[in-house]
C-alpha cells in the first residue's frame, strides 16, 4: 500500500509520467535550505550549481539529511518498492530575472542506466511557479521511447552546456508543475522536460534528487555509487558514497569529483 502518494497522485504519475505537487518541507524548512543554497553559492568560485554536479549532495551532511526524509523515503518508495538508491543529485537555481532556460530533453538518453528506469525528487527550496520559470513535461511522454534524438544546440542561456534538444515538441502538450516553496515534483527520466526563463522578482532554487530501484546498473562506466535508502542491493550493483562528517569533506570532494568525471567522460562518448 503507498504510504505518501494517494490514488489520484498514482494516476498522475501512470497517465503524466510525473506527480506534483507534493508536500515535502515546511516553508520554514526550505528557507532554512535557501539561506544555506545561497550561502554556499555565494563563497563557491563559479557558483555552486557548477561546482557541484551529478552528486551535488556528497560533501554536505544538511543535504543528504533532505535525501535521507523518511516521507521522501515513502514516496519514492510508493513509485520505485521495497529496493532502492539515491544515485545522483543536482542544482538548478536561476537567479531573479535569470534568462537561463532548460530546453526540452529526456534524462534516460544521458543517464546510462539499465533498464532506464530513474526518477527524479525536484524540491523547490523557493518558489517555483510559472512566472519564476518552473518545470514543465510533456504529458505522457515517458510512454514513449527511453532513448530519443537530442540535437545539440548551442546557447548560453541554456542551463544543458550541451543544449541537449528534443525537436519539434508538440508545446500544446505542455504541461507546468508549479510548486511552493517546500513542495516537489517527481519525473520520470524518460517524461521530457524544460523550463523558461526566470521573470520572477525572486529566484528560483531547486534541488533535484536521482533515485532508481537497485536492480538498476550503470551501464556506462564501472564502479557506480549510491546511498542505499531503502531494503536490499542484492546483485551489488551500487557500490556505497562515502558519507559526510562535515561540510566539504575531503574524502567526499574527491569521490564527488571522480563521479563528475566519469559522468563527463561517458556523456563524451557519446557523442
Ligand atoms: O530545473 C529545471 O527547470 C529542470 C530540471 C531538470 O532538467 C531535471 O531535474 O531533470
Amino acid at each position: 500500500m503507498a504510504r505518501v502518494l494517494d490514488e489520484s497522485q498514482l494516476e498522475q504519475w501512470r497517465s503524466t509520467g510525473a506527480v506534483w505537487p507534493v508536500d515535502l518541507l515546511t516553508s520554514g524548512e526550505a528557507a532554512g535550505l535557501r539561506a544555506r543554497y545561497e550561502a554556499l553559492d555565494e563563497s563557491t568560485e563559479g557558483g555552486a550549481q557548477s561546482r557541484y554536479r551529478i552528486k551535488a549532495h556528497l560533501p554536505f551532511p544538511w543535504l543528504w539529511d533532505v535525501i535521507r526524509r523518511p516521507r521522501l523515503i515513502d514516496a519514492i518508495g510508493d513509485l520505485l518498492g521495497p529496493d532502492f538508491v539515491c544515485w545522483g543529485s543536482s542544482f538548478f537555481a536561476k537567479k531573479a530575472h535569470d534568462p537561463s532556460f532548460i530546453s526540452w530533453h529526456q534524462d534516460s538518453t544521458y543517464y546510462g542506466l539499465d533498464p532506464p528506469e530513474s526518477v527524479t525528487a525536484w524540491i523547490a527550496f523557493t518558489d517555483a511557479t510559472s512566472e519564476a520559470g518552473c518545470m514543465k513535461i510533456v504529458a505522457g511522454s515517458h510512454l514513449g521511447p527511453e532513448i530519443l534524438v537530442h540535437d545539440e544546440i548551442p546557447d548560453p542561456d541554456n542551463m544543458l552546456v550541451r543544449g541537449q534538444t528534443v525537436r519539434d515538441v508538440d508545446e500544446s502538450l505542455a504541461v507546468e508543475m508549479p510548486l511552493a516553496a517546500g513542495q516537489m515534483s517527481i519525473h520520470h527520466n524518460k517524461t521530457i522536460h524544460s523550463s523558461e526563463p526566470n521573470r520572477a522578482d525572486w529566484p528560483r532554487i531547486g534541488f533535484a534528487v536521482h533515485f532508481a530501484a537497485s536492480y538498476v546498473r550503470q551501464v556506462q562506466f564501472d564502479g557506480a555509487t549510491a546511498i542505499l535508502l531503502r531494503g536490499d542491493d542484492p546483485e551489488g550493483n551500487w557500490l556505497p558514497d562515502p558519507e559526510p562528517e562535515a561540510d566539504f569533506d575531503p574524502d567526499c570532494l574527491a569521490a564527488l569529483d571522480v563521479a563528475w568525471t566519469r559522468y563527463q567522460t561517458a556523456m563524451r562518448a557519446q557523442r
